[in-house]
């Protein structure tokens, strides 16, 4: 395919991905007031509600009328095949506890990958009236507005955006390591959403953010927007982003916040 080629289809994906995620937005806005536990997942705590399922259906069904040959990856459903190259990357609510308790920082995020790479991604969040759009090589936005994050600033006069997992044992390690970082950056912040914590590093709400044990679609889309508005999010010692590990930050601040946490063991549960 031609560089021109690439472009226009990258751009494509964007423009559906943020039309699918701009109406399961609506569906689980509608949906939030009232809501109850569905069931729960990893733990007593790793809950699930009936709007979950309802918006990732929603985003299945837009997608594959739309692109019928595509794989989709979600957080609630089966795995989904496809023969096209592109894949989709969906959490349909990020921030599943905010949105169970009523509040405004939850996101819709969908990403498209083309042979693993993700080139368009697309987070919603509604409670807050934000729509974060992104195409590899072409910049992110919020609203149309382009985002450019922060240059890095010291370390010890970072705020660091941070997570913990749903099990006892890996929230007791991950407070241990919390031990080993707090003295040594301006302070901590814990939103509950990965995608908040991240397309809040291209809003310069955060100056860097690390955790441990997330999904691949808390973070596929979020991430290629904290990217292209310059932020680099890699794993441990520069690897990739995993399960092990996702650290982000301006150049210059990611280095530092990944030599801090590597003789902690931030990416091990001990
Ligand atoms: C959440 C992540 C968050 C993490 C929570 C939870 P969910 O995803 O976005 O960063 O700290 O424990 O995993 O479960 O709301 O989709």
């Amino acid at each position: 395919m031609g560089t021109t080629d690439a472009v226009s289809e990258r751009e494509s994906l964007r423009d559906l991905a943020v039309a699918v995620a701009a109406e399961a937005g609506e569906l689980a806005a509608r949906g939030q007031e009232g809501i109850t536990v569905l069931d729960t997942k990893s733990s007593p705590t790793d809950v699930v509600t009936e709007m979950d399922r309802a918006t990732e259906d929603l985003i299945r069904t837009r997608l594959l009328a739309a692109r019928p040959d595509d794989a989709v990856l979600g957080e609630e459903g089966d795995d989904e095949e496809g023969t096209s190259g592109v894949r989709w990357v969906v959490d349909p609510i990020d921030g599943t506890v905010n949105y169970l308790y009523g509040q405004p920082d939850w996101g819709v995020c969908v990403a498209a990958e083309v042979d693993g790479v993700v080139v368009a991604a697309a987070v919603n969040v509604p409670g807050r009236g934000r729509m974060y759009e992104a195409v590899l090589g072409g910049g992110a936005r919020r609203d149309g507005r382009v985002l450019q994050a922060p240059p890095a600033v010291p370390l010890e006069r970072a705020l660091v955006a941070t997570g913990f997992g749903y099990s006892s044992r890996r929230r007791l390690r991950q407070a241990q390591v919390l031990q080993g970082v707090i003295p040594y950056v301006r302070d901590i912040r814990r939103g509950g959403s990965a995608a908040l914590d991240l397309v809040g590093l291209a809003e310069g709400y955060y100056n860097a953010y690390y955790e441990r044990g997330l999904n691949l679609w808390d973070w596929a889309a979020p991430s290629l927007i904290a990217q292209e508005a310059g932020v680099r999010v890699a794993g441990a010692r520069g690897g990739p982003p995993s399960e092990d590990l996702v650290i982000a930050g301006p150049p210059g601040l990611y280095e530092a916040l990944d030599e801090l946490l590597a003789p902690l063991g931030a990416d091990t549960d001990g």
